[in-house]
């Protein structure tokens, strides 16, 4: 059955579910979507209620959000089954970690981003620090989370959700040098073949980067 993976790679929720098929060579299809590709973006706007990107095709089936399209293939691909911990406990932890980094890293990163596009030159200093704060706030758990909970080295559905959710969020608030645990997580899962693979193929975009990219990673 062939797979269709739509999203751009830029894009931090496309990356998530691209590390999953990178790690563990699924073959697949990439659906750029973009202004140059109408066809494309019209189907990720009918695949779910807020027309966001990725979207993975599997055969008749739609799927959206980067977590659920992970977990298909944990279901459906025997050699993607480690993503999800088979031990249910260990797969509800997994799932917690994933909210973290959804809700308390992606979110407040792309609340920076978004102030500047809104505000291009001049946005709103009370919106970005209060930003600001839940991500410090973020990375003070997960430096304590980490410490207690040292990682191995695989590809899961929390490493998938990490890695761009890191990225980007030192870009806006750097990772302050007293978290190393955090900091060397970064920069471990930033070497991982298939993170690494993401980093390469959404250079040629880092002007977009609406706060401005720094000049590193
Ligand atoms: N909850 C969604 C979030 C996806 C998301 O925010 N995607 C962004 C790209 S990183 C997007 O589609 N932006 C375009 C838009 O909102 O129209 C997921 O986990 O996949």
């Amino acid at each position: 059955m062939s797979l269709e993976l739509f999203g751009h790679p830029f894009s931090s929720y496309t990356w998530k579910a691209l590390i999953a098929l990178y790690a563990f060579d699924i073959a697949f299809d990439f659906r750029m979507v973009d202004g140059d590709h109408p066809d494309n973006a019209a189907l990720v706007g009918a695949a779910g209620p807020a027309g966001k990107f990725p979207v993975f095709k599997d055969g008749s089936e739609l799927l959206f959000e980067a977590s659920v399209i992970i977990e298909h293939l944990a279901l459906t691909h025997g050699s993607a089954r480690e993503l999800v911990p088979e031990d249910p406990h260990l797969a509800n932890t997994a799932r917690m970690l994933d909210r973290v980094f959804d809700n308390y890293v992606m979110t407040p990163m792309n609340a920076v981003v978004v102030e500047h596009m809104r505000n291009r030159g001049a946005p709103e200093t009370a919106r970005i620090e209060d930003a600001k704060a839940r991500l410090g706030r973020t990375y003070a758990w997960l430096e304590q989370w980490l410490r207690a909970n040292p990682r191995e080295p695989r590809i899961t559905l929390v490493e998938c959700a990490a890695a761009p959710s890191l990225f980007y969020a030192d870009w806006v608030h750097p990772i302050p040098d007293a978290l190393v645990h955090l900091r060397e997580w970064r920069r471990d899962l930033l070497a991982r073949p298939p993170v690494a693979r993401c980093v390469e193929e959404a250079r040629p975009y880092r002007a977009w980067f609406p706060p401005g990219a720094p000049d590193r990673d």
